[in-house]
């Protein structure tokens, strides 16, 4: 497929030339031409007439299969610009989504990229009708106007499908989730912006080998594994990446996969800390949004300055320092590390999630009494799978002090164990 490219900057609109380029990569686009102009949006066209006088004759030239704008464009103004230009058009939000539609392996996330696809079209099929009601012979998509009723009632018909049938999978994972919460792991959860290395953390820690290149949106399903921190088992999420505003249709479609980063106990922010500062505070901030959004700015949050493998000790500590900056008071952040999940420098990491959860109501500090002395190899296996010992005495009964799991204590107790906590 082969695209020209549109980007229109304004004072309000910070788009990245660099990263447009990388999404149309993504897709799969070769690319042969890029436009840009600098002006406040043209409320029927989006850039200025004069612009698309241009974009008209580098079409005719050119021939490409689209046309994509790196701005959001309204159903009205995407529809003006097809009537002028002849030629597919699509803004950044359908190539995030054909990019979506490239990398959807799992029934989940085909299915919530078909939805937030429909979401998307909806408004244009509905201005489309609009047109069609005023007179317009332009149609939709070669659709005339009985076709384009139809075309409106199947979209309808099939977001509601699809809506029951993602309930299904939501309700399952919810069992799943239940369930691990008795057992009372702390989850932790990874987040970001696309490509900071979340998916080489998750493989980092656990020793799992999930996708991860070095494109956009690798990822789009949700992994959970177990791992432990200094003796202590937990569970990892990995998920899909995050984008400067992240379209509301998306985050509505993946709603269920982004819950888990909701769900969890300290979300683990990754950065990518080798690119220009200017970058990464971007990406931070954008990050930020998704997570006020999807309301998981209240979790402990641990900001991971990740790839230092790639830059000096200078400039990563000059990053850190600008980063306290920026973070000073901004949600819950507890700590900022510099690691690499690629030569797996992690110790900064571990020490941090160990302090932070150490403030967990899950992870307190008790006291189990074991009178029958056949129990004392289980219980001891029990809390070394789960949780952390203190301390042991071996008397008539044995007192053992450790850190354990709200999971653990009904576990200990259904073996007629005696569980006190410590304060
Ligand atoms: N040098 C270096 N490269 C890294 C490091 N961590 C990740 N990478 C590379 O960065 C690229 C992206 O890594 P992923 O783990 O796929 O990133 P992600 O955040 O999961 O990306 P999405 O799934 O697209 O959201 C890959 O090429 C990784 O090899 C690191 O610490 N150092
Ligand atoms: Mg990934």
């Amino acid at each position: 497929m082969r695209a020209i490219g549109v980007i229109r900057k304004s004072r309000r609109e910070r788009v990245s030339r660099e990263e447009f380029e990388e999404l149309l990569k993504s897709a799969g686009y070769e690319v042969l031409a890029i436009v840009e102009q600098v002006r406040e949006e043209h409320p029927r066209y989006n850039i200025g007439p004069g612009k698309l006088e241009e974009i008209k004759r580098l079409v005719k030239e050119l021939n490409p299969d689209k046309v994509v704008f790196a701005n959001k464009l309204t159903p009205s103004q995407a529809y003006n610009l097809w009537k002028e230009l002849r030629v597919d058009i699509i803004d950044k939000w359908q190539l995030v989504l054909e990019i979506f539609e490239k990398r959807a392996h799992s029934k989940e996330a085909k299915l919530q990229v078909e939805l937030a696809n429909l979401q998307y079209e909806l408004p244009l099929v509905k201005e489309a009708i609009r047109r069609i009601k005023m007179g317009d012979r332009a149609g939709f998509k070669g659709m005339g106007e009985y076709q384009v009723h139809q075309y409106f009632k199947h979209i309808r018909y099939r977001m509601g499908k699809i809506r029951e049938e993602l309930e299904k999978i939501r309700a399952e994972r919810e069992i799943r989730r239940k369930k691990r919460e008795e057992e009372g792991f702390v989850l932790i959860a990874l987040a970001g912006y696309t490509n900071a290395g979340k998916s080489t953390l998750l493989n980092a820690l656990t020793g799992e080998s999930i996708d991860a290149k070095n494109q956009m949106f690798t990822t789009l399903d949700t992994t959970t594994r177990r791992f432990k921190v200094r003796g202590k088992t937990m569970l990892i999420t990995d998920t899909v990446g995050f984008i400067d505003d992240l379209p509301p249709f998306i985050v509505e479609a993946f709603h269920s996969t982004l819950e888990e980063i909701v769900k969890a106990d300290v979300i683990i922010l990754v950065l990518d800390a080798s690119e220009p500062w200017p970058e990464i505070r971007r990406k931070f901030f954008a990050s930020l949004d998704v997570l006020r959004e999807l309301k998981a700015l209240d979790r402990p949050m641990i900001v991971a300055l990740n790839k230092m493998d790639l830059t000096n000790r200078e400039d990563i500590e000059k990053k850190a320092i600008l980063l306290r900056e920026l973070v000073d008071g901004r949600a819950n952040i507890v700590e900022i590390v510099k690691i690499s999940a690629k030569t797996k420098t992690l110790n900064e990491l571990y020490n941090a999630i160990e302090r932070a959860i150490e403030y967990l109501p899950k992870f307190q500090r008790f006291e189990i009494k074991v009178t029958d002395p056949g129990k004392v190899g289980k219980v001891l296996a029990m809390i070394h799978a789960m949780g952390e010992l203190l301390d042991v005495e071996f008397q008539e009964e044995t007192k053992i002090k450790a850190y354990i799991q709200t999971g653990l204590i009904k576990e200990l107790t259904k073996l007629g164990v005696e569980v006190r906590r410590l304060g």
